[in-house]
């Protein structure tokens, strides 16, 4: 019997990989995108194009996760064996403008899947996106699974809650309910507004003399950055550990964004000058032509400064470790975007 995958958020960078992936393995995939006015299905329409893929293997649904009644719907009738919840306002920043929805779509979106399964069928197990930004105002270092959460922002505390109530699913209800406590990943999929995809898109168009600067917001913030194909693959082995778990997915190597934004400039062969402090601290060009400003726009009203994670439970019992590092990240993003900047 073929296995069955529902993936909610199947249009968004991490539902392209794991769309990509669990079609590879032999599984059929039905896929819940939204409906909206223009098209949302970039990422993922070229799949029918892959010549591993049967069509029939790969099907999509409309429904929200903020919409109990289609979440239901598509459950009952594509009998899944696995869910994977990746669909969210994914956005920190953004979140602080619409938290209602934020909340509405990332912490109650999880309970309405939970509470369908429950009603459907105990039997699916179900995988949550869980965030590093749980972490926020960070108790310990590295963060590893036992870390307390301390959530900045609106995503955050709604993460938070889709958290615990995977947790408390699990536990009530003997569910195979797990959370992927995942780190910053990045793709050359990445949504434009997040600030690698931002970062690699502007220096690229600026060596083409395409644009002529980038705004950014607060460059001393660190993270730990992976690549999003490696989290995916750490998705999928998540829900067939022999038990439900929680599990931190992470390089464990941290970097500040002023460091990316350096890497991102060495590997174009673009030398950048800084000078300045604070608001006024700009990078130059050799011809000394202004490329990066810092805008107080792009600062949030709480910021997460410093994460870095231990995955040390899922190498030893997923047998998972990331495959790709910052630079292999990075000429990724760049060969991508040269190749775009190219049709253009
Ligand atoms: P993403 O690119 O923003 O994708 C989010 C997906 O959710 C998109 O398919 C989006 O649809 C869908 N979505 C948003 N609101 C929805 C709604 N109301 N109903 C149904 N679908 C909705 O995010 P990602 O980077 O792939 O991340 C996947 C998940 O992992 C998210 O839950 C994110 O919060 C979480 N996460 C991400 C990271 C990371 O570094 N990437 C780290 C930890 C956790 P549209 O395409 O129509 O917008
Ligand atoms: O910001 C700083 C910003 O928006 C990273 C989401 O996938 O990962 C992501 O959340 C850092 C922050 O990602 C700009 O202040 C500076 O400190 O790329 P980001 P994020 O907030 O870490 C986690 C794990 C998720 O779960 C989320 O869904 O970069 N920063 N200047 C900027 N950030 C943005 N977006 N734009 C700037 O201009």
């Amino acid at each position: 019997m073929k296995r069955i995958a529902l993936i909610f958020g199947v249009t968004g960078q991490d539902g392209s990989y794991l769309t990509r992936l669990l079609l590879k393995k032999g599984y059929i995939v039905h896929g819940v995108k939204r409906r909206s006015s223009s098209l949302n299905t970039s990422r993922i329409d070229d799949i029918y194009q892959e010549p591993f893929i049967k069509k029939k293997n790969f099907v999509l649904h409309y429904g929200d996760i903020t919409d109990g009644t289609s979440i239901f719907d598509i459950i009952k009738k594509t009998k899944p064996n696995e869910i994977y919840n990746l669909a969210a306002q994914s956005h920190v920043a953004v979140s602080f403008k619409i938290p209602e929805y934020t909340s509405n779509a990332d912490a109650l979106g999880s309970l309405r899947i939970l509470d369908s399964i429950i009603k459907i069928n105990p039997k699916i197990k179900f995988y949550q996106a869980g965030s590093s930004e749980m972490y926020g105002k960070v108790q310990s270092f590295p963060q590893t699974e036992k870390t307390p959460f301390y959530p900045r922002s609106p995503y955050a505390v709604s993460k938070v809650y889709a958290h615990w109530i995977t947790v408390n699913y699990r536990e009530s209800y003997n569910l195979f309910a797990c959370n992927g406590i995942l780190f910053n990943h990045e793709s050359p999929l990445r949504g434009e507004t997040f600030v690698t995809k931002k970062i690699v898109k502007g220096l690229c168009r600026i060596k083409l003399k395409k644009q002529k600067k980038l705004y950014l917001g607060n460059i001393y913030a660190k993270r730990d950055w992976g690549h999003a194909e490696d989290y995916v693959e750490a998705m999928w082995k998540i829900l067939q550990y022999k038990k439900p778990e929680d599990w931190v997915i992470c390089t464990g190597k941290q970097y500040s964004v002023k460091q990316f934004i350096n890497l991102v400039a060495k590997n174009l062969n673009l030398k950048l000058f800084w000078s300045g402090e604070g608001l006024n601290e700009k990078a130059y060009s050799e011809k000394n032509e202004k490329i990066i400003e810092i805008k107080k726009e792009y600062f949030r009203p709480a910021e997460v400064e410093n994460l870095k994670g231990n995955a040390a439970k899922a190498k030893k019992h997923l047998k998972w470790k990331p495959t790709k590092n910052i630079n292999a990240l990075i000429k990724d993003m760049i060969n991508f975007e040269l190749k775009e900047l190219s049709y253009e």
